[in-house]
């Protein structure tokens, strides 16, 4: 059944292969489900209105495959997308599942995987921009460490630079248009993981060489696991000029990755996370990295797919209808967030200091007493995610 929460492409919802993908293997237990052909993932996610699909190497490329079977893993899944006209805006490599990186890549002690871990990733960009990626993300699952000796932190953050420079005037050299996204993590599987929050990888990027052709692919639950306010951070990303993609998830506070749907777990944040997307003229993909929980068969896959498109879409609607009202309009006036956006001293440094009213006759104890008036205001945003406005 249809209805207006229905996804169309133009809705640009795009999902990892290995979300949909996702056997069910955790640390306590061994799959539920049977592997899922790319191919019927393609066909599955464009029939529920998706816009594409991303992969990492081995998602399509199964690790050891011969050359012969990489080309016709390559064929079938490009026919399929050719077929229900799926995009492929994004891709990424999977440095963090064969034990050759059980110490990281790009940061492994060792330099030969270090090397082994850049090739692995340039084969895999150039397939990506043969299907028309043009977001490459770089998640550093194994890059980190359970214990202080182990890891020179100031001197594996070379390494990583390293790394983004080399990546850096490869796609220069190719003329690829190719942006980077680096994807942050406090922790999981790594004791602690480098570039852990979307701040750490702010800093990071404005030291490689090529700053401009790097950015963030921040996700809900990366940023929960540390306690921290994923709008806010996403906010500082925009600001930054560097929200070049999203993971979308749920997560339920301060715990293991849940990877849950998006819409479940903490769902204030992602009404305003849908808010701040909707209204901050960001243009990427919508793009899903959660696991279907490993309690459900077939069915649990295709349905948690098709709600995270769903929950997007009824936030969206509960969030413009937020902005919209009349009486939130003015709750905002009541707030003085347009006062916020005034800058504070727009004649300059001199007119400040040669302002009486701004030090000398002001009165502090009277502009304390000014209530901010907040509570109405958030109440009426938990009415309008509630619907019941
Ligand atoms: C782990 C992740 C990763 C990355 C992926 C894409 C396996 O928590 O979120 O998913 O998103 O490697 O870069
Ligand atoms: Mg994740
Ligand atoms: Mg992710």
């Amino acid at each position: 059944m249809s209805d207006r929460y229905t996804p169309t492409p133009e809705d640009k919802f795009t999902f990892g292969l290995w979300t949909v993908g996702w056997q069910g293997a955790d640390p306590f237990g061994t799959a539920t489900r049977p592997a899922l052909d790319p191919v019927e993932s393609v066909e599955r996610l464009a029939a529920l209105g998706a816009h594409g699909v991303t992969f990492h190497d081995d998602d399509l490329i199964p690790f050891g495959s011969s050359d012969a079977e990489r080309e016709a893993a390559v064929k079938r899944f490009r026919a399929a997308l050719d077929r229900t006209g799926m995009k492929v805006p994004m891709a990424t490599t999977n440095l963090f599942a064969h034990p050759v990186f059980k110490d990281g890549a790009f940061t492994a002690n060792d330099r030969d995987v270090r090397r082994y871990a850049l090739r692995k990733t340039i084969r895999n960009i150039d397939l990506a921009v043969e299907l028309g990626a043009t977001v490459y993300v770089a998640w550093g699952g194994r890059e980190g460490a359970e214990s202080g000796a182990a890891k020179d932190v100031r001197v594996a953050l070379d390494r990583m630079k390293e790394a983004f420079d080399l990546l850096g005037q490869y796609v220069t050299e190719q003329g690829y248009s190719l942006r980077f996204a680096v994807e942050p993590k406090p922790n999981e599987p790594r004791g602690d993981i480098l570039l852990p929050t979307i701040g750490h990888a702010l800093a990071f990027i404005e030291r490689l060489e090529r700053p401009e052709l790097v950015g963030v692919n921040p996700e809900t639950g990366h940023e929960q696991m540390a306690g921290l306010n994923f709008p806010h951070g996403i906010a500082q990303a925009l600001w930054a000029g560097k929200l070049f993609h999203i993971d979308l998830n749920g997560q339920c506070g301060i715990k293991y990755d849940q990877d849950l749907r998006f819409g479940a777990g903490d769902l204030r944040q992602a009404f305003w996370l849908v808010d701040l997307l909707e209204t901050a003229g960001y243009e990427g993909p919508r793009h899903f990295d959660f696991k279907p929980v490993r309690t459900d068969g077939a069915d649990g896959v295709w349905e948690s797919a098709k709600n995270c498109m769903r929950n997007y879409l009824i936030l969206k609607e509960r969030a413009a209808a937020f902005r919209a009202d009349p009486e939130v309009r003015e709750a905002l006036r009541a707030s003085r967030l347009h006062e916020l956006a005034r800058p504070t001293a727009e004649d300059g440094l001199a007119s400040l200091l040669a302002d009486t009213t701004a030090y000398e006759e002001f009165d502090p104890a009277a502009a304390a007493e000014r209530s901010m008036a907040f509570e109405r205001l958030d109440q009426l945003a938990l009415d309008h995610l509630l619907a019941t406005r």
